[in-house]
Order: structure tokens, then sequence, then C-alpha cells
């Protein structure tokens, strides 16, 4: 059995952690370097179940030193990547840009640069649905569809797929990009939408919905992300870029009266509050490439995924109640006051 000695970034986040427990399930042919700086999205709780494997380590570190970088793809004889690291939230890029395309944009370069001298065999940078910008009431984002990002965040990932596919274009790096839909699911750092609403409802807090909450979200549980994201870890082509999504279109509202409904609260939780900047008014992903050519299919049904999540949530609170009570009670001021 050969192993594949791979560099996991930003695992200690909500995707790349679940990526982490669950590959390390099912495969012991991996050796995971998880490379995280732990910001406040970053926790290490979150891979208690791979903590002590020994094909596991964790490094904490910046995704941007380089010489750390260099160092890991030297000791680890690092032949593949799958770079998760990100600022991810789009909110907290409107309130402040810089450290998004520090991370989201620098890092991936200093990421794909260590990639070239040590003769990577494959590099996955896991982008977003996001860097193609809004639809109109009809349609789809397909493989083709023009770039056109509108907040720094989804700017700065747009950013990071353009430096990788030059890499591929330019030295030949096998490079594959995944764009995603909204995922949900355990882990998810509260700050999003879905958490938001469900640790608020559990409060009795009112729940802050953006402009008039019909704007439409593609949603996907995490796990079918991690597992398209395994699979074209594997068989993805270099050079190409897979769109990933479960066809299950959303509008906020819809959600947060599921999630009170849930939760047997009332809908006088529910506060229409001021837009956010530059809104993107829908997403909808067309996934056929990965479907047709890799024979990827989402398998999770949204309404038990949903109710699984909301349930995880509830018997959580450990979990989110240490971080509501620290850094995330600034942001959350900052955010919502005056809205
Ligand atoms: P997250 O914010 O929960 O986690 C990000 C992780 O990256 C954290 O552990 C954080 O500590 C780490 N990190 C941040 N800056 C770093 C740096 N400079 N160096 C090293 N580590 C750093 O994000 P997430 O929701 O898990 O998203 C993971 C990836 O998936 C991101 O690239 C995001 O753009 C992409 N994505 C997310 C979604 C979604 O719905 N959440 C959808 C599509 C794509
Ligand atoms: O308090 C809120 N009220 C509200 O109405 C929050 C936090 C969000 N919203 C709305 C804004 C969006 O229309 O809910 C929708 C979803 O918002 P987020 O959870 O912030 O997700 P989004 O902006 O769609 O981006 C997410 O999906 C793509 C992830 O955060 C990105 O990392 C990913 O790339």
């Amino acid at each position: 059995m050969t192993t594949k000695n791979i560099l996991v970034t930003g695992g200690a986040g909500f995707i790349g952690s679940n990526f982490i427990n669950y590959i390390l399930l099912l495969r012991d042919d991996y050796f995971i370097i998880n490379l995280d700086k732990l910001t406040y999205a970053g926790n290490l709780e979150n891979l208690k179940p791979s903590e002590g494997k020994k094909n596991y380590h964790f490094v904490k570190g910046d995704i941007c030193n380089n010489e750390l970088v260099d160092y890991l793809f030297k000791k680890y004889s690092i032949k593949f990547v799958i770079n998760f690291a990100a600022e991810s939230h789009v909110d907290r890029s409107i309130l402040g840009s810089e450290i998004f395309y520090r991370t989201n944009v620098v890092g991936t370069n200093v990421l794909l640069e260590a990639a070239l001298r040590y003769e990577t065999e494959k590099f996955i940078q896991i982008s977003t649905d996001e860097v193609y910008g809004s639809l109109g009431l009809s349609g789809s984002f397909t493989e083709q569809s023009q770039l056109s990002p509108n907040s720094p965040y989804s700017s700065s990932k747009a950013a990071a797929d353009l430096a990788a596919l030059a890499f591929y274009h330019t030295y030949g790096l096998p490079v594959v990009i995944t764009r995603c839909s909204n995922n949900y699911g355990q882990f998810q750092f509260p700050e999003k939408l879905i958490p938001l609403m469900i640790i608020n409802s559990i409060n009795n807090k009112k729940l802050p919905v953006y402009g008039d909450g019909l704007n439409v979200r593609d949603w996907i549980y995490v796990v079918d992300h991690i597992k398209a994201a395994e699979l074209i870890f594997e068989k993805g082509r270099p050079g190409e870029v897979y769109n990933i999504g479960a066809n299950r279109e959303m509008k906020n509202i819809e959600i947060v009266k599921l999630i009170l409904n849930k939760l047997g609260k009332g809908e006088e939780l529910i506060e229409f509050v001021k837009d956010r900047a530059g809104h993107d008014r829908r997403y909808a992903i067309d996934s056929s490439k990965i479907q047709n050519e890799l024979g990827w299919k989402p398998v999770f049904q949204f309404e038990q995924a949903i109710n699984d999540t909301i349930d995880w949530y509830q018997q959580n609170k450990n979990w989110w109640e240490r971080i509501i009570s620290g850094e995330y009670k600034k942001y959350y001021e900052v955010q919502y006051k005056n809205r």
C-alpha cells in the first residue's frame, strides 16, 4: 500500500474538520498533515475523532508563512495539497477586506509556489459558487459561467482560482478547482445563516433576516461536499473546475421558518433588518459535470439532514456556548447593532 502524504489546510474549520474526520475513518492510505492558523473559526475540538491517529498530524500555522510551508513540504515529503484554509464569511469581508486578500490570495499563492517546488502530484483548491456572482430568477451556474464576484470574500476566492489555474497553464501544476454551493451541518461556525438562526432560536433571541428574506441559496449537506472533494482528489482531471451542489434552492425566510418550526418557536422572533451590502440575490449550481464525469451524486435528503443538523446544535450546546461567549460577542454587536 502506498501512502499519500497530504497537506490539508484549514482543517480545523467547518468543512475541513468534517473532511478529515470522515476521511480518516475510511482510509489508512492517507497521511494527513493539517495546517491551520486557528483563527476565530478554527477549533481543535472539531477534530477529536482524529486526534491520536497515527496517520494524522496537526500543525498550527499560517498558509502565508513561506518558511513554514516550505519546511512542511520538505519534512513530510508532501505530494498532495487540499486547500480549505480561507477567511470564509461574507459579512466579515464587508467589515474589513485585508485579511481576506491576504489569506485567500497570498496564502494560496504561497501554497502554489511550494507545490511547484516540490513537484506536487495534485493540488485541490476548494472554491465556491460565489465566484460566479448572482443569478436572476432562472438558470444556474455551470463551469463555463463568467466569473463575476461581488463581495471582497468572493473576489478573493476568484483571484485564488485564477492563480491556481495560471499555475496549471504556465507550469503544468496539476491543479483542480472545486466550486461548491452553501454547506450546512455539524461544526459550522455560528456566524453563518443556519447555525446563527438555530442558536438564536434556542436562546429566544431575534432572528436577523437581511432585506426581504427572499434571497436564494442552494444548500448541500457538508458530507455530500466532502465526498465530492474526495472523489475529485482521487479522479478529478488537472486543469479542470468541478461545480458541486445538491439542487436544493431555498429562500432564506423559508429556512428561518423551518428552523423555528422544528424548535417549536414562534415567528415573532423574526426581525427583518437592513440588507447586506451588495447582497447576491440568488445562487443555483449545475453539478452535471461531476455527476456525468466522475459519477458523484448527492445522497442526503435536505429534510432529514437539516433536522439532524438542528438536533446536533441542540445536543452540542457546550460547543457553541463557548464560541458565542468569546470574540464572537464583539463581532455580533458590530455586525448587528443598528441594522
Ligand atoms: P471556516 O471559516 O469554518 O474555516 C476556515 C479554517 O481556515 C479555520 O479553521 C481557520 O482557522 C483556517 N484559516 C484561516 N486563515 C488561515 C491561514 N491564513 N492559514 C491557515 N489556516 C487558516 O470555513 P469553511 O466554511 O469550513 O470553508 C472552508 C473552505 O470551503 C473555504 O475555502 C471556503 O471558501 C470554502 N467553501 C465554503 C462553503 C460554505 O458554505 N461554508 C461553500 C463553498 C466553499
Ligand atoms: O444574519 C444573517 N441574516 C441573513 O439573512 C446571515 C448571517 C445571513 N443572512 C443571509 C445572507 C445570505 O443570503 O443568509 C444567506 C446565507 O448567508 P451566509 O450563511 O453568510 O452564507 P453566504 O453569504 O451565502 O456564503 C456562504 O456560502 C458560500 C459561505 O459563508 C461561504 O464561505 C461560501 O463560499
